[in-house]
């Protein structure tokens, strides 16, 4: 069977407004760039002024099918509660925790994420600004025509079951830069663990860190992360 990564991208005078993917068999190309599409206009930052919608051949033989992380939903009372459980969740696999979640709540409107070295703690990223962004991932359900409307949370599982599969990545902690959306996670040993009350309603603090095992080939790991194409099992976000 033929796949095809579906990628749209839309932006008001040059500012990010929306951003989504899927990778779909031939016969649901057209469908899918009519919702991507339509998941612009509706955008709830405005209708988007610009789309672009990219639609790629890929050979089955290079896309890679990986599991989908399991799920723990964390009881979390408040953002210092939320640290707490945050740095228990990753003491163990850097000794610079704290740098970490500090450098995390300070990022802003980054499109992608960091890449942490867990041993130094410094930036792996060429452009800082833009940190890597994931793409070249589906689940062939998550976008599909019934879908249209953002799911953060599935999409986010979605995206973290990628990045969980490579073996550089020992973690990775994501508070959303929606100001509206408190909910973060940490994802570590293939378990995506969700953080109610990461952060205070109305703040833009937020970004995603992954968390790299030193020595690890960094531009391979780039390269995986942006362009290796993999369809990711779903089997369920509850
Ligand atoms: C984002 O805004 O891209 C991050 C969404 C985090 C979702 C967390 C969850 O609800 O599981
Ligand atoms: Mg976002």
């Amino acid at each position: 069977m033929d796949f095809y990564s579906v990628r749209m991208r839309a932006n008001t005078a040059g500012q990010h407004i929306s951003g989504a993917e899927d990778i779909v068999s031939a016969n649901d190309v057209a469908a899918t760039c009519a919702a991507l599409a339509q998941r612009a206009l509706d955008h709830p930052k405005g209708s988007a002024e610009n789309t672009t919608i990219t639609v790629e051949a890929l050979k089955e033989e290079e896309i890679w099918r990986v599991p989908q992380v399991s799920i723990k939903n964390l009881e979390v009372e408040s953002p210092e509660h939320a640290h707490t459980v945050i740095r228990a969740l990753l003491r163990g696999h850097t000794p610079h925790v704290e740098r970490i979640i500090e450098t995390t709540f300070a990022v802003r409107d980054m499109r992608g994420a960091m890449l942490i070295d867990a041993a130094q703690a410094e930036r792996l990223e060429p452009d800082l600004q833009r940190g890597i962004r994931v793409s070249h991932i589906g689940a062939k359900l998550a976008f599909s025509t019934e879908r249209v409307g953002k799911n953060a949370a599935l999409e986010a599982v979605i995206l973290a079951s990628k990045v969980a599969a490579h073996p550089d990545v020992l973690a990775e902690l994501c508070i959303s830069d929606d100001p509206a959306y408190t909910t973060g996670y940490v994802c570590v040993a293939g378990t995506y663990h969700r953080v109610p009350h990461i952060k205070e309603p109305g703040s833009r603090a937020g970004g995603r860190a992954f968390i790299i095992r030193p020595g690890a080939d960094v531009l391979a790991l780039i390269e995986y992360l942006e362009s290796h194409p993999v369809l990711v099992e779903v089997n369920s976000i509850a």
